[in-house]
């Protein structure tokens, strides 16, 4: 593989000036090739250096990087084990037809490079949807016919991405094809599959699918695991796997239901108050049995309607009988948005819209909630527009990459609608003094057995634990989770406990952090809990 690593600032802005004003990103950046970017890091790290030994965060709204040029837009991204993020998408100005590939970049934050991994396949992978398989791979299950039917209809393909090569492949198919399915990795780290519209780009597949990643073949689990909630407008449903090894579904349709895998059966359990909420984000709260659902709107009409909500709700699906209550409104009613897990087990929203439709009325500030004080705070606004088909991933050194959303630059005159930039928000934590560091850590660990973590801040760290990366699209996170450690200080060591089992922690590569006294995170090496 060819890469381009350019040091001067100046040439890259050159290279970048050029791709940009010929809006010729395939012949500029071949395929498999890369291209250097000019970003915030030589700032970021001198921001660091400065700020040592202060306890109170010098920038307590974060800082975003200036937009950079991804030369695609960007409608899904995942964070890979070898700390890149896997981005694909469409090509910037939206040829319809789109190519019969998909165009897809890799990000390294490190040497803030992009390389060129767009598939080869004769498949239109966007808008399916998208986990990380035990063994690392991304998994990409359906994705959009082209030419489309009425908007769109959906593929059988499996498509998978080996990080460690950077290709492609294509696995088994599935037995149904789906646009708009959301991928839940359980607890044996098989990938279940649910949800999307079938090849009429109108109904929906109401069969569940399992894949198994040691025979890449899909099963069809019996007719009692049907999903309860058909409706053609309940796409990417909003799942995550409890620490029973239940999965919990909790939107977009008010009502609730667990679904068991050991029985193939699900259970209804209790409806939202605020009815339906489309495009929400949704997260497990560490520790917990607890889902917590984050604004949204309550109608699919018309991409969205024009009532976004500020509203939280959670659930503890630990009670009998659980039920839902609202927590503290965001500042910024919105939908669309995406949201994450921090480095240090807080919350992130990025973006989204309070309409009416896909991208009217875009909320450019990011907000931060933390579990302790149970506020929401408002954050630095980063200039692009991040609605519709946008993405956000936590990055390994504790940035979130932001990117995508085919509507709406709002900078500078003369750009192109669709939003093929992206911009990097480094939150608070990141300008409160200096960070922990593991100087060493386990390649892999083991459920339930203790693993060293060798830092020279043993005796000033708070919190331990693995932050499984994000893998998502359309305002839905399909793989993150953030899972608390326990830890006991030696000397220049600590010494964790891994996860019990794979209801907590499903098999695959996580990130550890360690977090000190302060607050401030350390870059978080990946680990991995292999599949038993
Ligand atoms: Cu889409």
């Amino acid at each position: 593989m060819k890469t381009w690593r350019i040091l001067a600032g100046v040439a890259v802005a050159a290279i970048i000036a050029i791709a940009s004003a010929a809006h010729i990103s395939r012949a500029a950046v071949k395929r498999h090739q890369s291209t250097a970017l000019n970003s915030g890091r030589a700032q970021f790290s001198s921001a660091k250096n400065n700020l040592a030994r202060r306890t109170t965060s010098t920038q307590p709204m974060g800082t975003w990087t200036t937009p950079e040029d991804t030369l695609d837009v960007e409608i899904h991204a995942a964070l890979v084990y070898t700390g890149k993020v896997l981005m694909f998408g469409i090509l910037q100005g939206a040829p319809d037809p789109p190519p019969l590939w998909t165009p897809a970049k890799l990000y390294d934050p490190i040497a803030n490079t992009l390389t060129d991994v767009s598939t080869i396949f004769p498949a239109d992978i966007v808008c399916g949807g998208q986990s990380i398989l035990p063994n690392g791979d991304v998994i990409v299950t359906g994705g959009t016919i082209i030419p489309t039917v009425t908007g769109g209809g959906g593929l059988v393909n499996t498509t998978l991405f080996h990080p460690a090569s950077e290709t492609w492949s294509q696995s088994g198919p599935m037995n149904y094809p789906r646009w708009y399915p959301t991928n839940v990795e359980l607890g044996n780290g098989q990938t279940l599959v649910l949800s999307g519209h079938d090849q009429t780009g109108i109904t929906s597949v109401v069969q569940m699918e399992t894949y198994d990643q040691t025979t890449g073949t899909w099963t069809v689990l019996p007719s009692t695991a049907d999903d309860p909630d058909p409706g053609p407008e309940f796409l990417y449903p909003r799942m995550d796997v409890i620490p029973s090894g239940n999965v919990f579904k909790s939107a977009p349709a008010k009502q609730g239901n667990l679904f068991n895998p050991t029985t193939n059966k699900w259970s209804a359990v209790a409806q939202m108050n605020f009815g339906d909420r489309y495009y929400t984000g949704h997260v497990l709260i560490p520790g917990t049995s607890q889902v917590m659902v984050v604004g949204g709107t309550p109608t699919n009409a018309d991409g969205g309607g024009d009532t976004p909500t500020a509203t939280t709700e959670t659930i503890d699906l630990s009670k009998a009988p659980p039920h839902y209550v609202y927590g503290a409104s965001l500042n910024y009613a919105r939908y669309n948005h995406m949201l994450l897990f921090l480095a240090d087990g807080s919350l992130i929203v990025v973006g989204g819209n309070q309409g009416p439709g896909h991208y009217a009325a875009p909320v450019f500030a990011a907000e931060i909630y933390s579990f302790a004080t149970q506020q929401w705070s408002v954050m630095a606004s980063q200039q692009g527009v991040r609605a519709y088909h946008s993405v956000a991933v936590l990055l390994p050194d504790g940035r979130v990459f932001s990117a995508g959303s085919t509507s709406g630059n709002t900078w500078g005159t003369g750009q192109p609608t669709y939003n093929h930039y992206f911009e990097i928000f480094s939150p608070p934590y990141l300008y409160n003094g200096a960070r922990p560091t593991i100087t060493s850590s386990p390649a892999t660990i083991s459920y339930g057995q203790p693993f060293t973590i060798t830092t020279p801040d043993a005796d000033n760290i708070s919190s331990v634990a693995l932050v499984m990366p994000a893998a998502d699209t359309h305002a839905d996170d399909m793989q993150q989770r953030y899972v608390p450690l326990r830890f006991t200080v030696g000397t220049g060591s600590l010494t964790a406990s891994a996860p019990t089992n794979g209801n907590v922690a499903p098999p695959g590569y996580y990130m550890l952090v360690i977090v000190n006294n302060n607050g401030v995170p350390s870059v978080m090496p990946f680990v991995q809990l292999p599949l038993t």
